[in-house]
């Protein structure tokens, strides 16, 4: 589906707010601000952000470590998000942790994060099987990495889902390295999206960094299990541009590849595109970064004067 250019220029200012709220985290953490691991998702943001924008407001989703941009979409502000990483009584898991991990809001079609790679998978399953029995026209998306592909339970959740055809999207976020092992020592073949053929569903390949493709091949596979089509494998094929966490240097990802992909950088090739159709210049991407600066100061004044959450409530919400 061609999205309108009003529509493009809202998936720009996306990109570019998860870019900008990422290297916040990144400068809040050199501070010490922070506490603990922080993890940047610079060059998933085509795909975190088209994977969002092709949801329907009613549909759910499970994004991990990288997929900033999905949460942003789906309505979680960067107060909230900002006050999460400074481990504040507002942040999204009201303090509970400094970090991605157990960001959620199910008022937003949001799982919480589980750190437990991929466990969020089958669960995500497990909410498309129900949509399935209540017959909502509803869709679950999991998100998952080369490093998880590799993990037992990936396997069966993709088998589940073909089996009872149920109407849920795998995106696959392929970013060659999962901590310092490359993709040669996690498998023997080319593609993750082939073993979509083992499973008896639609396998799709698609260039991580184009915006507009991550957006066509997912709203096709929303919209596919939307109307009962079952579910999808889908591989974004992207780079993962800092370490596994700020503590890694990536000394063990060869220089040559991160200026191959330095230069397939995502938001540079949106721009040009929006700059080629004339949706784009230099006043209009000014405008936006400075709208961005002022939202981000905001959202970190907020979280800043927000308090840490009191001992008593460390029970709540809490489950056994
Ligand atoms: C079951 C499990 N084992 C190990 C870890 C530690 N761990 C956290 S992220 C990560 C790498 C995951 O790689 P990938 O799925 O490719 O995602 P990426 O971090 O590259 O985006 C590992 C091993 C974990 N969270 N869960």
């Amino acid at each position: 589906m061609e999205l309108t250019a009003d529509k493009l220029i809202e998936a720009h200012y996306w990109m570019r707010l998860t870019r900008a709220l990422d290297d916040r985290g990144t400068f809040l953490h050199k501070q010490s601000k922070i506490v603990g691991g922080y993890f940047s998702q610079i060059g998933h943001e085509a795909l975190s952000v088209a994977a969002g924008m092709a949801l329907g407001p009613e549909d759910v989703c499970a994004p991990m470590h990288r997929d900033l941009g999905t949460y942003l979409v789906r309505g979680l502000t960067p107060r909230r998000i900002v006050a999460q990483f400074l481990g504040r009584r507002t942040g999204v898991s009201r303090g509970r942790d400094a970090n991605l991990h157990g960001m959620g809001d199910l008022s937003l079609g949001l799982i919480g994060f589980i750190s437990h790679l991929p466990a969020s998978t089958p669960v995500i399953v497990g909410v498309a099987h129900a949509f399935k029995l209540k017959s909502e026209p509803r869709v679950a998306m999991a998100f998952f990495g080369d490093g998880s592909a590799s993990q037992g339970v990936a396997h069966e959740a993709l088998n589940w889902a073909s089996v009872f055809q149920v109407p849920v999207v795998f995106i696959c976020e392929n970013n060659q390295y999962a901590y310092s092992t490359p993709l040669s020592r996690q498998m023997r073949i080319e593609h993750i999206a082939d073993r979509a053929a083992g499973y008896g569903i639609p396998g799709q390949i698609v260039d991580g960094n184009d915006f507009e493709a991550v957006y066509a091949v997912v709203h096709e596979a929303v919209e596919r299990a939307r109307a009962g089509g079952g579910p999808t494998l889908i591989e974004g094929k992207t780079m993962r541009m800092r370490g596994h966490a700020i503590h890694d240097n990536m000394a063990y990802v060869p220089k040559e590849l991160l200026q191959t992909w330095a230069a397939r950088d995502p938001i540079v090739r949106f721009e040009a595109t929006l700059r080629a159709r004339g949706l784009l210049d230099d006043v209009r991407l000014a405008a936006v970064l400075e709208r961005i600066e002022t939202e981000l100061d905001e959202a970190q004044a907020f979280a800043e004067a927000s308090p840490y959450p009191d001992g008593a409530e460390v029970r709540e919400g809490v489950y056994a």
